[in-house]
């Protein structure tokens, strides 16, 4: 038996309709998924009726989806519903006009890697920061390849200013140096997603933590719905004391991110200044009392933080926009379809009364 609490399910289940089972979501190979539940691993599909030809709006799951699924001992079980999550990260669709696609759900820290070498880069830490408070996630910066920069106080001081509030850790996947300050995040149930560009040594990580765990590297061999096989790798994985990491390929692909809310938590020191302004709409240019010009001018806020600021604000606002605007379409979509049952109702029940049914 597995205790679904250790997947890290920790809500209750209501409305659970059926003799449904709990699962979660390990893989996501096109239209075949891979559950684990309280039988065991388990191959599953989207049930059509809901998920396809259901109301608009039935949310598709993804890589740590905990989900109800209608079990089938002897083939594939129908997956009936995505519970609500509680930390997510989502891209882009490449498919022109489907919105937004998430990748990956329900972590509890999202380590942000980011080497002392070639990829240092703060302002691409901002950036990083803002998106993970957005997920839900709680960040946790991970500065890897120690072991090729010998001197990197200093620029683990420039990451502290930075990431005010965040734990920042000096790790090396290949000396193993560092690595065991990550413990008090790799707990039981808890999972973890990591995120930084390519080469910063992600996967090095994911496998130095594995260790000698041969779970990774276990294909699942599988026939797609064309009779083609294929082979899919676990996108979330176990570690021996219990607790999860997402790899996926979807991570890696993040593209933009809507930052609206994660802002505020990313510039803490910046939000706390405006409220000390004297006005509570100063524009921060030559207003008397503005507490962000005297913080310009005493050194206590440094020029290109207040600049990165203005800028992930601008872009912030655009992004909300784009929030806004999706959530508009998906309510259309959602109330077109629920007019559309309502018409073919009432057509059906005319034609019953005229008897032509
Ligand atoms: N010296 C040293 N090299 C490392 C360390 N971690 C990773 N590397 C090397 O950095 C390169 C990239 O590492 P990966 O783990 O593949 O990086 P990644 O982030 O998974 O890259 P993508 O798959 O492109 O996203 C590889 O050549 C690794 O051997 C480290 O701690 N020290
Ligand atoms: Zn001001």
């Amino acid at each position: 038996m597995i205790d679904l609490r250790r997947l890290g399910y920790n809500e209750q289940v209501v409305d659970i309709e059926g003799d449904y089972l709990l699962g979660r979501i390990v893989a996501v190979h096109r239209e075949l998924y891979k559950v684990i539940c309280n039988s065991g691993e388990r191959d599953a599909v989207l049930k059509a009726s809901i998920y396809h030809h259901g109301e608009a709006g039935e949310i598709f799951p993804t890589v740590g989806d905990f989900v109800l699924i209608d079990y089938n001992a002897s083939g594939s079980s129908r997956i009936v519903k995505t519970l609500e999550r509680k930390s997510y990260f989502s891209r882009k669709d490449p498919d022109v006009g489907r919105g937004e696609q998430v990748v990956a759900a329900n972590f509890d820290y999202v380590f942000i890697l980011m080497s002392l070498n070639h990829d240092f880069n703060l302002k691409r830490l901002e950036r990083y920061l803002a998106a993970s408070w957005q997920s839900g996630g709680i960040p946790v910066v991970v500065l890897t390849k120690a072991d090729l920069t010998p001197n990197y106080e200093d620029l683990v001081k420039q990451v502290a200013d930075t990431a005010i509030g965040v734990e920042v850790i000096v790790i090396s996947s290949k000396t193993g140096f560092g690595l065991e300050n990550l413990n008090k995040f790799i707990q039981p149930g808890k999972t973890i997603v990591c995120l930084g560009s390519s080469g910063v040594g992600k996967s090095s990580l994911v496998n130095a933590l594995l260790g000698a765990d041969c779970m990774k590297t276990s294909g699942i061999r599988e026939e797609d719905s064309k009779g083609h096989h294929t082979t899919t790798h676990r996108q979330l994985l176990f570690l021996e004391n219990g607790a999860m990491l997402i790899d996926t390929p979807g991570m890696r692909e993040l593209g933009m991110w809507d930052i609206t809310t994660g802002l505020g938590e990313t510039f803490v020191d910046i939000e706390g200044l405006i409220q000390q302004c004297k006005f509570s709409d100063c524009t921060h240019h030559n207003e008397p009392g503005c507490a962000i010009n005297e913080a310009l001018i005493n050194g206590d806020l440094l020029p290109t933080r207040w600049q990165s600021y203005l800028k992930l604000q601008k872009e912030a606002a655009y992004s909300a926009n784009k929030a806004l605007y999706f959530q508009r379409v998906k309510e259309k979509a959602k109330s077109n379809a629920k007019f559309i049952k309502q018409k073919k109702q009432a057509r059906n029940k005319d034609q019953y009364n005229k008897g032509d049914f």
